[in-house]
């Protein structure tokens, strides 16, 4: 064994975006590509000598060979111990569990989440810090800046390990545990909820489906669901993790998820549905011939917390990102508890969470999650409903339906548009930008504008400052248009239009959020000009 100093040049653009750096598998399989930026990373994050690193990914094509290279450069750049999943599997939330249980330094996580997996396609590589939640602005800028002046790497020359085998094994003098996926996370769901009580529901006429969508969650939802929690053998779909997410695009959303759709949507449909992504942070949940969307799930489970044991004693406060609907603002009023606001993405929970500030996080991607980890987490809200659906026994959609009555109805969908060239999509936004100072105290889609800005958060416990988050038209009666850039796509750009508009009266929160939304989706066109500049007439994804 001898420990390699190996010559690099810097790469253009690793800069990571919303969650991580996300390239297309080819990109990474340049040499010294990924090493650079696991370099990078480690030369950024202070002093970890002696101490634990964690790693793992959702499986996607290229992740064994990630893992490798990256238990290797730990050993030759210090660490003590490596933590891996075995297969190198760790589902998002899961790492995040691990590294808070074993106090590791941090961890690497390899996904791109839900983009499409294979030699073609994409993969993903994120640090998180010792709290188990992804690096803070600060770390990935400082990551970004050591990619641009890369000289070299550290690499031990040894054999690759053996991730198939769980044990405890040596690799250039340093300790590397290959450690069952799901144990330690099956642990921590059954510490927060009334499993005895979900039994219960899943013995009697209650059904569900739970989609896995050929990703990471098979084995956490077959060991979990069908396990632990005895649902009928069958219960977890397409539950076997592939290399290619079985050549899908494991976002769990309306388009996505059809085959899921189709069931609850169909003839002798389950009472309760729900899907997760490629790593296992997001989720989508519906009822019989009913589908919640992401923003009210989270006001939901803000509301019926205290049903549920590890909330019992109630929630310390919410935090939502801006494009997520405020229906859960009303929640934490009624409550008399906090709600925050935060730009896009789940690194902006962390300081808030770790301040003891919020106990929920939700965003509008089908992202909701607790203290309990650091990160979104899809299973997490699963059990979470499961429980409250058990105490409540009631329908999905009577569970909403009475949850509206209370605090009334937000309207919402986002329209994404993705694959826009990105001059074009800057200019969308810029024609939006244009008009900041003329828009306010006019007229659009029936509604008086309040004031329109480019969204920006000062961090309520370090100080620290992020801009330009998103491009908000906000009007008198708490209606919002908001345009956004994707930061987690590989190609070209994606657009996304965040519509918002508050019904009070329970007589018309019967109605499609399109055909609610319908005028102010017309205006939020003619005022950015989306559809001319991106030379489409209808958008990519609705959710
Ligand atoms: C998207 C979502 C954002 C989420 C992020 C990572 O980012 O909008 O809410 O936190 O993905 O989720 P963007 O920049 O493309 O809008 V995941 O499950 O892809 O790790
Ligand atoms: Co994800």
């Amino acid at each position: 064994m001898s420990l390699n100093t190996i010559s690099t040049q810097p790469f253009d653009g690793q800069r990571p975006g919303t969650s991580g750096l996300r390239k297309k598998v080819k990109v990474f399989q340049q040499p010294h590509y990924l090493a650079n930026f696991v370099q990078a990373t480690f030369d950024s994050i202070g002093d970890f000598s002696g101490q634990t690193l964690v790693v793992g990914g959702d499986g996607r094509y290229f992740n064994r060979e990630a893992i490798q290279i990256i238990i290797k450069m730990a050993a030759a750049n210090g660490f003590a111990k490596v933590l891996v999943g075995q297969g190198g599997i760790l589902s998002t939330p899961a790492a995040s569990c691990v590294i808070r249980k074993y106090k590791a330094f941090g961890g690497l996580i390899l996904s791109a989440s839900h983009n499409p997996a294979g030699p073609d396609e994409d993969f993903g590589i994120k640090y998180n810090i010792g709290s188990g939640g992804p690096a803070p602005e600060a770390v990935t800028e400082a990551i970004f800046e050591r990619t641009s002046d890369i000289s070299h790497y550290l690499i031990a020359q040894c054999p690759d390990i053996d991730l198939d085998k769980q044990g405890s094994f040596e690799l250039a003098g340093m300790q590397v545990e290959v450690i069952d996926p799901v144990t330690d996370y099956a642990d921590l769901m059954q510490s927060l909820f009334d499993f005895d009580a979900i039994r219960e529901l899943l013995a009697g006429e209650f059904s569900m489906v739970f989609d896995a969508m050929h990703a990471v969650t098979g084995p956490y939802g077959k060991t979990i669901i069908e396990g632990i929690l005895q649902a009928p053998v069958g219960t977890v779909i397409n539950a076997e993790p592939k290399e290619d997410f079985g050549g899908g695009h494991p976002d769990p959303n309306l388009t996505y998820a059809h085959e899921l759709v189709d069931i609850l949507y169909g003839d002798n449909a389950p009472a309760f549905g729900a899907a997760s992504d490629g790593d296992g942070d997001r989720n989508m949940v519906l009822g019989d011939h009913f589908f919640v969307t992401p923003s009210d799930s989270l006001a939901v489970m803000a509301a019926n917390a205290t049903l549920v044991p590890g909330y019992k004693d109630g929630i310390s406060g919410v935090a939502r990102s801006m494009p997520t609907s405020a229906a859960a603002d009303r929640v934490a009023a009624a409550l008399g508890i906090d709600c925050f606001e935060t730009p896009t993405g789940w690194k902006f929970f962390g300081n808030l969470m770790d301040a003891g500030r919020v106990t929920l996080c939700g965003e509008e991607s089908f992202g909701t999650g607790s203290d309990h980890v650091r990160e979104k987490d899809g299973l997490w809200a699963v059990l979470f409903w499961l429980n409250i659906l058990a105490v409540r026994k009631e329908s999905v959609a009577s569970i909403l339906n009475d949850h509206w009555q209370r605090f009334g109805r937000n309207y919402y969908s986002r329209h994404d548009y993705e694959g826009v060239d990105s001059a074009a999509a800057e200019q969308v936004l810029q024609n939006v930008r244009d008009q900041f100072t003329t828009l306010p105290g006019t007229e659009l889609a029936g509604r008086l504008i309040k004031t329109c800005d480019d969204f920006a958060y000062t961090d309520p416990v370090d100080g620290s400052i992020s801009k330009n988050q998103g491009v908000r038209i906000l009007f008198e009666d708490g209606s919002r248009i908001i345009f956004r850039l994707s930061g987690t796509g590989t190609s070209g750009a994606t657009i996304r239009v965040y519509l918002e508009s508050y019904e009070a009266d329970s007589d018309k929160h019967g109605l499609d959020a399109q055909d609610a939304l319908a005028d102010m989706i017309t205006a939020a066109d003619a005022i950015s000009k989306l559809r001319q500049l991106s030379g489409r007439d209808k958008p990519t994804v609705i959710t």
